[in-house]
């Protein structure tokens, strides 16, 4: 078996974490897992159609980089693997479980699917079906929050942009043009790439001649750092970092988490080729548990805490589904409705 890139264990000896807020990012990662495998179930009995693509075992990158931003006030940019993204940011999942559906009362009012989670109310700027589009899409969000408050003198215009994208796009011309713009320009962006191994079938290290993507960062004047991306803590830490400098003016990070996705690529993916040895490497590293196991052992929380949560985001869930079963259709008169802004 190949030899798999990993960090040095995070030490969170040094984590100060309210139990507040250590209940708070355990529910977010909880939320993602649940829902998602709500999603397989949804897919396979015919109710979701296209392609969808879940976020099983990358939790801890969502929950750690959004849950450390300002919810409503900061943008939050995805691909298609979206769903948990969504979540995370504050669509409710009632929205995200009926845009899966194609109803008119998800977030994307039914127009969008699976792929293309939006919300204009929790600044998500939206899932993106083609790898490495929403690289310049959030690097024009941070743009206008750097112009609005140095150009335009707003003040308030201090919001940050966190970019998620795969391993896949970081061999894509956008990728690179928009780490140039952004260092130039100080942007406040974090490009959140998350190396699961593989592009479908392709393999990271297959591709890419320098498969260190955080190093590409350091070509363009740029932070650029590498995080276990199945620790929670480990990513938080990272995240306030770099948010912290975007805010304060002093530029753009690229944060690259080392991660691994539990299912296939999409809900059509057999799955056949990445290896078994492989899997059993990663599958024990799953994040949820391991954040458990730290707030049981930090007494932050006991079992039975955590099974209340477990259970209440299972309901949350199934309401959720339950909603959007219920929910209608886009009304085909409406078509042409939400092309424009105006609507
Ligand atoms: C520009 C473009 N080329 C090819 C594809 C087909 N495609 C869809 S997903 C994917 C793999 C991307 O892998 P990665 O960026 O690592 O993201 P992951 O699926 O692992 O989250 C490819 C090649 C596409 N959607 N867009
Ligand atoms: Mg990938």
């Amino acid at each position: 078996m190949a030899q798999e890139r990993i960090v040095p264990e995070f030490d969170s000896s040094s984590v100060k974490m309210s139990r507040e807020e250590g209940l708070r990012l355990y529910e977010d990662m909880v939320l993602g897992r649940v829902f998602e495998d709500k999603c397989a179930e949804m897919y396979y009995r015919g109710k979701m159609f296209g392609f969808v693509h879940l976020y099983n075992g990358q939790e801890a990158v969502a929950s750690g980089v959004i849950k450390s931003m300002r919810q409503d006030e900061d943008f939050v940019c995805s691909t298609y693997r979206d769903h948990v993204h969504a979540l995370s940011a504050g669509v409710p999942a009632r929205e995200v479980m009926a845009e899966l559906f194609g109803k008119a009362t998800g977030c994307s009012k039914g127009r969008g699917g699976s792929m293309h989670m939006f919300s204009a109310e929790h600044k998500l700027l939206g899932g993106y079906a083609f790898v490495a589009e929403g690289i310049p899409v959030a690097t024009g969000a941070a743009f206008q929050s750097k112009y609005r408050r140095e150009t335009m003198g707003d003040e308030s215009a201090d919001q940050v942009t966190a970019c998620f994208f795969g391993d896949g796009a970081c061999n894509n011309g956008q990728f690179f043009e928009c780490l140039n713009m952004a260092a130039l320009w100080k942007l406040p962006v974090l490009y959140v790439v998350e190396n699961n191994k593989w592009a479908i079938g392709m393999a990271h290290d297959r591709a890419t001649s320098v498969p260190e993507i955080y190093k590409k960062a350091h070509a363009f004047g740029m932070h650029g750092v590498e995080v276990d991306g199945m620790d929670v803590l480990a990513v938080r830490e990272v995240a306030k970092e770099a948010i912290a400098r975007a805010r304060a003016g002093e530029g753009p990070t690229v944060i690259e988490a080392l991660t691994y996705r539990f299912r296939g690529h999409s809900l059509a993916d057999p799955d056949e080729l990445r290896s078994k040895d492989e899997k059993e490497f990663w599958f024990p590293r799953d994040p949820i548990k391991r954040f458990a196991g730290y707030l049981t052992s930090k007494e932050l929380a006991t079992e039975a805490q955590l099974k209340d949560i477990d259970r209440k985001i299972q309901a949350l869930v199934d309401d959720a589904v339950k909603f959007a079963l219920e929910s209608p259709e886009p009304d085909p008169s409406e078509l042409y409705k939400y092309v424009f802004v105006d609507d």
